[in-house]
Formats: structure tokens, C-alpha cells, sequence
């Protein structure tokens, strides 16, 4: 039976990977953790542990205890926290996947390992249209320098200890179940709650600042095909690129006004400009595609409705 670790449990991604991957494992085999404390709905449907990742000893004791057999670790200071902090991000993001890869090394119960990666991987210097999965990578942010750095430790593991550990370059993620945390692609979730609550947003980045994004159903559905897909399909133990769609938020602003007429939206850049400006616009992610059957469902106009309607949801609007 698997016994599944999700650590980062209360973040954007974390609350709803871990419903997610509850009804299909089983409330009791999944176990939430984190620095703090979960959404109500993560915390009644199962089991929660308050864990530093960071803390190698109580991260061992857990693993063993709980006898885990896959580890889901989303623990990460994102793009705009991160350069804020360059250094302090950098240990954060590093040193706590290295812990996790030396535990899947050492501890035989462990079968399998999610982790993260962006396409913040890319750089000023990578091709911005439909960048491919093998391309140039010299990211300019703390962020891409620690994910490319991760992504070469993920498959330097598997290669030399038979970690079978498994990464996606995630674009920037929509939901509205948790705020998301500190990223550039942020002010596309951002600009749903303010939409809903005053009818205007002033945006941090440009009008027409392209950018490839995915609503959250389509994140969960790419991470569980991939970690379902048999090891012997996967090529690449690095990450693989994945899509969704891409847009600019003149667009987006556009499609919002669809539905709320009066919307307004400004623009005031920020630091945050410099760090959106070396990312790619669009992705390739055919290869992702063929090998696993990664596959996006939401397109600008059905994420924008099931935004506002999630939030509308959220602040009991209906
Ligand atoms: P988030 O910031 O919303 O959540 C991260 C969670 O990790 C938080 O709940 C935080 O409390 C927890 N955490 C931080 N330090 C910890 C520690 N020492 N021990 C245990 N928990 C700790 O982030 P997210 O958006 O859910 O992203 C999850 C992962 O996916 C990250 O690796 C991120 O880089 C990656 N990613 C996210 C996006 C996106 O758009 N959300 C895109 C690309 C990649
Ligand atoms: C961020 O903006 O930092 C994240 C990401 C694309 O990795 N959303």
C-alpha cells in the first residue's frame, strides 16, 4: 500500500495536490506537512504534521515511522520572495531537496519522489517562443539558478543511486483554494480577487508581458499522470517542460471584462518586470506530450470562468 508524504501541504499547489491524491490513495494514506498549518479541508480529510524540511533528523523519524513510500516535496521560496532573499532562498530551496534525495537514497521504503521545478529554469538567453525541452539555460534569478541546480541533482540521483525522482517545469499556476506564494506569475491569480472584490487591479507587470500559465486542474492531473506513468517510459530525469497556455495580461484583462464589464485594469511594474522579461513566453511540451500524455484541458476563457466563480464561491458572492 503507498504511503504518500506531501511537504509544503499548505501552500498553492500543496492543499489541493494532497485532496487530490487523497481520494485517490485514501484520506489515512496521505499525510499533509508543513510549517503551518493547512487549509480546514486538508486538515479534516486526513492526516497533518507540522515538519521542518530543513530538519533532517524529524524528517527521517517521519519517514520511517509512517513507513512512506512516495514524497511529494513542494517546500520552495518562489521568484519574487527569493530575490528578496537571495541567500536564505537559496539554502531553503537547496539544502531541503538534497535532505529529501539523501532520504530516498537511504531509505528503501522510499519508491518514488515529486519535485518541482519552473520554467524559471530558463534565462535571457533561451529561446522565448515555444522553448524547447532542450535549449539554452542561463537563468538570472536566485529562483532558476536553484531550480536548474535541482534539476541536475534530481537527475544526477537517479543516474548514480536509482532515485526514481520525477520533475515538471511548472509555468505559473492559477487556483483560488490558497494565495499563491510570492511568485511573478502571482498577479494572474491576484487579479481574480480583485476583480471580483472592486472591479480593478493594478497589475506589477506590463500589458503585454507574455507568460505561459496553467489553471491548477490541468498541474495536479500533469504531476499524477507523470507519477503514474511506468519509469521505464521517462526520458528525461532532469523536468519536463510543460505548457498550459500563455497569455499577457492585457489579455487576460480582456477576457476578465468578458464577465465584469467595468473592469479596470493599470499598470505599474516592478522588480518583478526584470525576472518575467527572462522567462520564456510560450512552451514546448511535446515531448512531455508523447511520453506521458500530458495534456492541458483549460484554455484562457474556461480557467477565467472557473476563477471567478471559484472566487465568487470563496467570498460567498454565490
Ligand atoms: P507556496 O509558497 O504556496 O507553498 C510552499 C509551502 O512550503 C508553504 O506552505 C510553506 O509554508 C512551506 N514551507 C516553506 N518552508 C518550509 C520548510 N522549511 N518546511 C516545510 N514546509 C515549508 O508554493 P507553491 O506555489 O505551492 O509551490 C510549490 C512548489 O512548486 C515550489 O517548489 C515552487 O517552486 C514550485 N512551482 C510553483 C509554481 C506556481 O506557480 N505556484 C510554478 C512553478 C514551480
Ligand atoms: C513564480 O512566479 O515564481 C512561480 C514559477 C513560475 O515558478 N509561479
Amino acid at each position: 500500500m503507498e504511503k504518500i508524504a506531501v511537504i509544503g501541504a499548505a501552500g498553492q499547489i500543496g492543499s489541493e495536490l494532497v485532496m487530490a491524491l487523497r481520494k485517490l490513495y485514501g484520506n489515512d494514506n496521505v499525510y499533509a506537512t508543513d510549517l503551518r498549518q493547512p487549509s480546514k479541508e486538508v486538515m479534516d480529510s486526513g492526516p497533518f504534521q507540522i515538519l521542518d524540511v530543513m530538519d533532517d533528523k524529524r524528517l527521517i523519524h517521519f519517514v520511517i515511522r509512517h513507513k512512506i513510500t512516495q514524497i511529494y516535496h513542494l517546500a520552495a521560496v518562489l521568484s519574487g520572495n527569493a530575490e528578496k532573499l537571495p541567500v536564505q532562498a537559496w539554502k531553503i530551496n537547496m539544502e531541503s531537496l538534497m535532505n529529501i534525495l539523501d532520504l530516498a537514497r537511504e531509505v528503501t521504503d522510499i519508491k518514488k519522489v515529486f519535485w518541482p521545478s519552473s520554467i524559471a529554469v530558463f534565462g535571457p538567453t533561451t529561446p522565448r517562443e515555444n522553448t524547447p525541452q532542450l535549449t539554452v539555460m542561463e537563468p538570472n534569478t536566485v529562483y532558476g539558478i536553484s531550480k536548474l541546480a535541482g534539476e541536475r541533482w534530481c537527475e544526477y540521483y537517479f543516474n548514480r543511486y536509482g532515485v526514481d525522482v520525477r520533475s515538471l517545469r511548472y509555468p505559473g499556476l492559477i487556483s483560488y483554494k490558497t494565495e499563491a506564494g510570492g511568485g511573478t506569475t502571482d498577479y494572474a491569480v491576484e487579479i481574480f480577487y480583485e476583480a471580483v472584490k472592486s472591479g480593478k487591479y493594478e497589475c506589477f507587470l506590463q500589458e503585454n508581458t507574455a507568460l505561459p500559465m496553467m489553471f491548477m486542474d490541468d498541474a495536479i492531473q500533469a504531476t499524477i499522470n507523470l507519477m503514474e506513468t511506468p519509469a521505464e517510459k521517462l526520458s528525461i530525469r532532469s523536468a519536463y517542460n510543460v505548457g498550459g497556455i500563455s497569455f499577457t495580461p492585457k489579455q487576460l484583462a480582456a477576457e476578465i471584462a468578458k464577465h465584469i464589464p467595468n473592469f479596470e485594469i493599470t499598470y505599474k511594474p516592478d522588480f518583478r518586470q526584470k525576472i518575467a522579461d527572462s522567462w520564456p513566453a510560450s512552451i514546448d511540451d511535446s515531448l512531455a506530450a508523447k511520453e506521458w500524455a500530458c495534456k492541458a484541458n483549460f484554455d484562457i476563457s474556461k480557467m477565467t470562468v472557473a476563477m471567478l466563480n471559484g472566487v465568487k464561491h470563496k467570498f460567498g458572492l454565490i
